[in-house]
């Protein structure tokens, strides 16, 4: 609802775009202990990927329907970590910071992504790696991640500090605190 289609692939960033070297990427995942698990790119590599088609809705008002990327299942990368908390902070290269519940990463279809219509994602749209979450607001699908930070409670991130929803489903039309 309130949305329209676009053929084109806008990009929106709060502000530069970081170069990321993917010998030096790290993806840390930080429990709730603060114990760190570091995924180097090498490591990403050689989890289990998969090739996936999904429609993704922006919160100024676009769609862009049947796009096609490769990742991994973040539920691949969490494993039994994820069990512990009830929310997810993502942290991103550039300090961008998005959060989100954890089942909505693990038991959703949710995948850092890094292709993006057959070719290495580019790094204005998050190359080396981003995450893809379709069902929530695009906003939710950090671009450049770094980390996801495990969590007890609900900690906002950067656009959810500046008045947009905690959770943002694209359905319910949840783009505003309030909606
Ligand atoms: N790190 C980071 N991730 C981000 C953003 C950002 O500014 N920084 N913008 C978000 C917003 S508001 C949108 S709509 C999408 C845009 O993705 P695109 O630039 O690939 O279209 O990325 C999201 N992920
Ligand atoms: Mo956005």
């Amino acid at each position: 609802p309130g949305q329209h289609e676009t053929h084109d692939f806008p990009v929106l960033s709060t502000g530069p775009t970081p170069q990321v070297d993917r010998s030096t990427w790290a993806l840390n995942i930080t429990d709730l202990e603060g114990s760190v698990t570091r995924w180097n790119w090498p490591d990403l590599m050689r989890a289990p990927s998969e090739d996936f088609t999904v429609d993704i809705h922006c919160v100024t008002k676009w769609s862009r329907l049947d796009t096609t990327w490769r990742g991994v299942r973040v539920n691949a990368l969490l494993g039994k970590l994820a069990d512990e908390a009830e929310y997810a902070l993502i942290r991103c290269y550039g300090g961008y910071t998005t959060n989100l519940p954890m089942g909505d990463l693990v038991d959703r279809d949710a995948w850092i992504a890094y292709k993006y219509e057959g070719t290495d994602l580019k790094p204005p749209h998050g190359g080396p790696a981003r995450l893809v979450v379709p069902h929530l607001y695009l906003w939710k699908s950090a671009k450049w991640i770094n980390g996801i930070e495990l969590r007890r409670d609900d900690q906002p991130g950067f656009w959810e500090t500046h008045g947009y929803h905690a959770y943002g489903d694209p359905w319910l039309e949840q783009r505003y605190a309030g909606d």
